[in-house]
């Protein structure tokens, strides 16, 4: 309240006293103060009201007007409360595989996984389902309601997969919340089920090949800000790309789960490019580059049961030491049974997704997995009422992001995927492309396109950002009407799109038995081309570069802020300009903050720990001032309140 008085002091607003202190002490005078903050968001809404949501929707459908009621804690435990504070009071959850890993460390963990007789569970929940089902964009308020209860519901999962992948990206980009943030609060309110993310070796969380230096900061941060167990994949299993990923995880306290992606079939002797061989081989060598676990990564959702079981065994054979965990997609309606299939084969855990965030693009579902293994030796010891008490949850939290549901096209899985092969979260957003043009038929182009294009670009391991260059050479090929003959006989003379000049150039790594030749030569004639790990020949970046430029423009910059501006620079100043202008968004619901609230409607943002603001929207003006702005009118803990907003219209 003293800062306040100050800043308002008519002495002090009009520069006739000294302020050499407050010039050399900035930091006490931060900006940050809740008053701002508060106005910020007034700034906000007042923005969205007059000028529609600030993140691009997807489909013109509605956020539902909804507020999910969030499952009590099991009856055994004090239920959350509030202290005078205002602090959230989470009583302690019960103990998990996390406390066995911060006790004893990555091999303990591995070990007490592996002596496991039931199977284990990875809940794909909070990242991939999401991912692959609406578009990446639920919000930290959504995931943080639910954590108390997954914390004293799900203390036995072997881990909760929340962050990574595409995560970080939209969450800076379209959620304009700190993906770091996210990280950290989910950390407090769930200390005991380690947590998992998913790690584009070399690329991090970014889809491009980035300086080494990079992903070692990226990872110790990572765990610094809570995160356990490092999925590490590469996009064409490039072994050094894979080990640098494995290595900075490694480094920074992790636990190292090295994943193969998985592509073909191997229960189809026709299909010999990736056989059992090609699988064992990669598993033997991730296990000499020093993986705590390993998985397979079946983007795609290619797995069949019977394939499963002849590679769970086969590598379950070669490295019996190591757990092994499955991870799949339930594109082709297989998944639950594959998953099935895999533990009987001696699988330590399986990706699931909570029942209404499963099946199709996403994961089998939890329940139908929980409910075939019950009475079973591998029974998982999850109750169905929970399961069923969380899945309702998130059913009714999913119809708040009815803008970017995949449902609006797709109704129903697909077994053409054994086909076509692409994965997950890649085949929702083509579909939907797709359909955005008003051409349906033409994502079965697309899709023809996308085996064809595989095939032109030697057959690759197809998963971000691989998938990418296969996906944008399938639109190539639609868009200008070119069959894969007219593609390659005309190989020389087209302007082919960037990232597949780029991956021939060699710059996301080498796929396995070499480039397609004579189509690379044809298309690089003379371009430079990358030899061997491409992260190697990048100069390492200058963070204190990075920071200084950031602090020049930004009022509040953190070391995770100029983490974040490494790996996606434009993104972050964006941000970081959103931010500094609208305050903390992510407080506010996701209907609110979606597409604004109605008139008339009262609602409370908490923004902090014991500070709530009441807001009710009053009134729009009809007309605009002079220069073109819209008073919007709020009544904010008891005190009238206008913004002017510019109307863009
Ligand atoms: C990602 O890289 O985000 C993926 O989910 C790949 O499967
Ligand atoms: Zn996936």
């Amino acid at each position: 309240p003293f800062l306040l008085n100050v800043l308002e002091d008519q002495k002090f607003i009009s520069g006739s006293v000294d302020t050499y202190f407050i010039d050399e002490n900035p930091q006490l005078f931060s900006l940050q103060l809740t008053q701002n903050r508060a106005q910020k968001l007034l700034n906000y809404l007042g923005n969205v009201l007059v000028n529609g949501a600030s993140t691009p929707l997807a489909t013109p459908l509605k956020p539902a007007d909804i507020r999910p009621p969030i499952p009590a804690l099991p009856a055994s435990t004090t239920q959350l409360a509030y202290s005078e504070d205002g602090q959230l009071i989470v009583p302690e959850p019960p103990k998990g595989f996390r406390q066995i890993l911060k006790a004893s460390g990555p091999e303990a963990f591995a070990k007490a996984v592996r002596e496991r007789k039931e199977l284990l569970l990875m809940d794909t929940t909070f990242r991939d389902a999401h991912q692959s089902l609406l578009a990446t964009r639920v919000r930290s308020k959504d995931l943080l309601n639910i954590s108390p209860y997954v914390s004293h519901t799900f203390s036995n999962l072997y881990s909760l997969e929340n962050w990574g992948g595409a995560t970080f990206d939209v969450a800076l980009r379209f959620l304009h919340e700190c993906p770091w943030e996210r990280l950290e609060e989910m950390r407090r309110l769930i200390p005991n089920i380690p947590f998992q993310m998913l790690l584009r070796g070399a690329n991090a969380v970014g889809y491009t090949n980035y300086p080494d230096n990079v992903v070692y900061k990226f990872c110790e941060q990572a765990v610094e800000s809570g995160m356990d167990i490092f999925r590490v994949f590469d996009s064409l299993n490039y072994l050094p790309n894979l080990v640098l990923g494995m290595e900075a995880a490694g480094k920074a306290g992790g636990v190292v789960e090295a994943a193969i992606s998985y592509t073909g079939d191997v229960s189809d002797p026709k299909k010999k490019k990736y056989d059992l061989k090609y699988y064992v081989n990669l598993a033997q060598e991730l296990n000499k580059a020093g993986a705590h676990v390993l998985c397979i990564k079946d983007m795609a959702g290619l797995l069949k049961p019977q394939a499963a079981k002849l590679l769970v065994t086969a590598i379950k054979n070669a490295v019996p030491d190591l757990p092994l965990h499955i991870h799949t997609h339930d594109t082709s309606g297989a998944g639950v049974a594959s998953m099935l299939a895999c533990a009987e084969a001696g699988a330590d855990v399986v990706d699931v997704a909570v029942d209404s965030m499963s099946g199709m693009t996403s994961q089998p579902s939890m329940g139908a997995v929980v409910a075939s293994l019950q009475g079973t030796k591998l029974d998982t010891g999850f109750s169905l009422k929970n399961v069923s008490e969380y899945s309702a949850y998130w059913e009714q939290t999913r119809t708040l992001y009815a803008p970017f549901e995949c449902t609006t096209t797709m109704k129903s899985g697909n077994a053409d995927v054994y086909m076509n092969e692409i994965p997950g979260g890649q085949y929702t957003n083509l579909q939907f492309q797709a359909y955005s043009l008003g051409l349906g038929e033409q994502f079965e182009e697309v899709k023809k396109a996308y085996r064809e294009a595989n095939l032109i670009l030697g057959d690759i391991i197809k998963v971000t950002p691989s998938s990418k260059v296969v996906g944008d050479l399938a639109q190539f090929m639609v868009q200008n009407k070119l069959s894969s003959e007219d593609l390659l006989k005309r190989a020389g003379e087209l302007s082919f799109p960037k990232s597949v000049v780029e991956f021939l150039q060699g710059a996301i790594g080498e796929p396995y038995q070499g480039f397609p030749e004579p189509f690379r030569s044809q298309v690089l004639k003379d371009m430079p081309r990358i030899e061997g790990r491409p992260g190697e020949s990048l100069p390492p970046l200058d963070f204190g570069k990075i920071k200084d430029q950031l602090r020049e423009k930004h009022s509040l910059v953190t070391e995770k802020d100029v983490l974040s501006a490494a790996l996606y620079p434009a993104v972050t100043d964006d941000f970081l300009m959103f931010r500094d202008e609208f305050g903390p968004v992510d407080k506010l619901e996701t209907r609110v903050f979606l597409t604004g609230p109605k008139i008339g409607e009262e609602f409370e943002v908490q923004i902090e720990k014991g500070k709530t603001l009441h807001i009710k929207t009053l009134a729009m003006a009809e007309d605009l001032t002079p220069s073109g702005e819209r008073e919007v009118f709020f009544e904010m803990n008891g005190q009238l309140r206008s913004v002017f907003i510019k109307d863009k219209e």
